[in-house]
């Protein structure tokens, strides 16, 4: 059935490629956010070393991760080495120091499944929320940064589809829908499938980084500056690797058996990961392995209503980008 429905590219898609591209470029944070975020960091490292002396902030998701959009909140990470503590009272800690230091909207959410304190500095007009010791995230972080550095056609293609899940409703995990790290997942995924490639496996190759975190060993090649000519036998432009993504989800993907993993950069079988049974919550309607946590679907949220909300979207995107006369403004429309 999918096969069939793989629609040809008839139109001359790469009329595209200027409009894509602009739309891109619009979204780069400037040079001064990053330099007001360093800021932020940096005070809030003075406050944590007074009560935590070990403690160290890292920042992750997307404003370390290079698929952040311009006035993103962040996401910051105390690592405190001790894995003895207890996350609750830190962070109710936390948040104590936080509010007597004048930041504002100080609060703890230590039931979230996973547990924050949220703040908003006044002086940078930068929100964050702190997790403690979830350095599996810086991690995943950092694979995703690395990948970003090999070929710039990942971050314009992740950047066009994050905008799109945005504006189309798609991107909400608490309504079943596909979190941002999904989606930069499915685009590595992506374009790794490309013929000739443009991105490798950076797990399937030489180790040069590993480390171990919560015992799962994360370990990968990246020395990334050395794979800036990887992808570059491959000529596809953003126009068009923005159309086959979409058509992939739409029409090739095949979600009654496949398994996305940019772990192995190929697909593997529900069955083999015995992903074909509802366990709890997991559904495993749509499914993408996590690059560490490997039992982890990170398509988990996704139920069966949600999913057919997902399938409708990528089929219309598919749909915009062979007919529609102006694809940059309907496929963004406000849902
Ligand atoms: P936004 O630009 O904020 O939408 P983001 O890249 O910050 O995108 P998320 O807010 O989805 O992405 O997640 C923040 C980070 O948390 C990204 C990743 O390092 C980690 N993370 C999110 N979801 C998962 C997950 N299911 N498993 C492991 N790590 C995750
Ligand atoms: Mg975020």
């Amino acid at each position: 059935r999918n096969l069939k429905r793989q629609m040809p590219c008839r139109v001359d898609i790469d009329r595209l490629n200027t409009p894509f591209i602009a739309i891109y470029e619009s979204l780069i944070p400037p040079e001064e956010e990053k330099a007001k975020q360093k800021q932020l960091l940096t005070l809030l490292q003075r406050l944590v070393t007074k009560e935590w002396p070990e403690g160290r902030l890292f920042l992750y998701g997307s404003c370390a991760n290079s698929f952040g959009v311009s006035r993103s909140d962040i996401d910051v990470c105390l690592a405190i080495g001790d894995a003895n503590i207890n996350k609750s009272d830190v962070l109710l800690k936390l948040a104590d120091i936080l509010q007597s230091d004048n930041l504002q909207d100080v609060q703890a959410l230590a039931r979230a499944r996973v547990p924050i304190v949220k703040l908003m500095d006044p002086v940078t007009g930068i929100s964050c929320d702190i997790c403690i010791n979830n350095v599996l995230a810086v991690v995943n972080t950092k694979l995703l940064r690395d990948y970003a550095q090999i070929d710039e056609r990942l971050r314009q293609l992740a950047y066009i589809v994050k905008h799109w899940a945005k504006s189309r409703g798609v991107n909400e995990t608490y309504r079943g829908t596909l979190s941002s790290y999904a989606y930069v997942i499915m685009c590595i995924y992506f374009l790794q499938q490309r013929r000739p490639a443009i991105l490798p496996c950076l797990q399937e190759m030489e180790i040069t980084y590993s480390v171990t975190v919560d015992n799962i060993e994360c370990k990968f090649y990246d020395q990334v500056e050395k794979l800036r000519k990887f992808g570059s036998r491959n000529k596809e432009t953003i126009a068009q690797l923005v159309w086959g993504f979409f058509n992939y989800w739409a029409y090739r993907h095949d979600y009654a058996n496949d398994v996305i993993s940019i772990r192995t950069g190929s697909v593997i079988s529900k069955r083999e990961k015995d992903w074909t049974r509802r366990i709890g919550n997991d559904r495993h309607l749509i499914c993408i392995e996590d690059p560490f946590e490997i039992s982890h679907d990170l398509g988990r949220v996704v139920d069966k209503y949600s999913i057919k909300v997902l399938r409708e979207e990528f089929e219309r995107a598919a749909h915009i980008m062979q007919d529609s006369p102006h694809p940059c403004e309907s496929l963004f429309e406000p849902y």
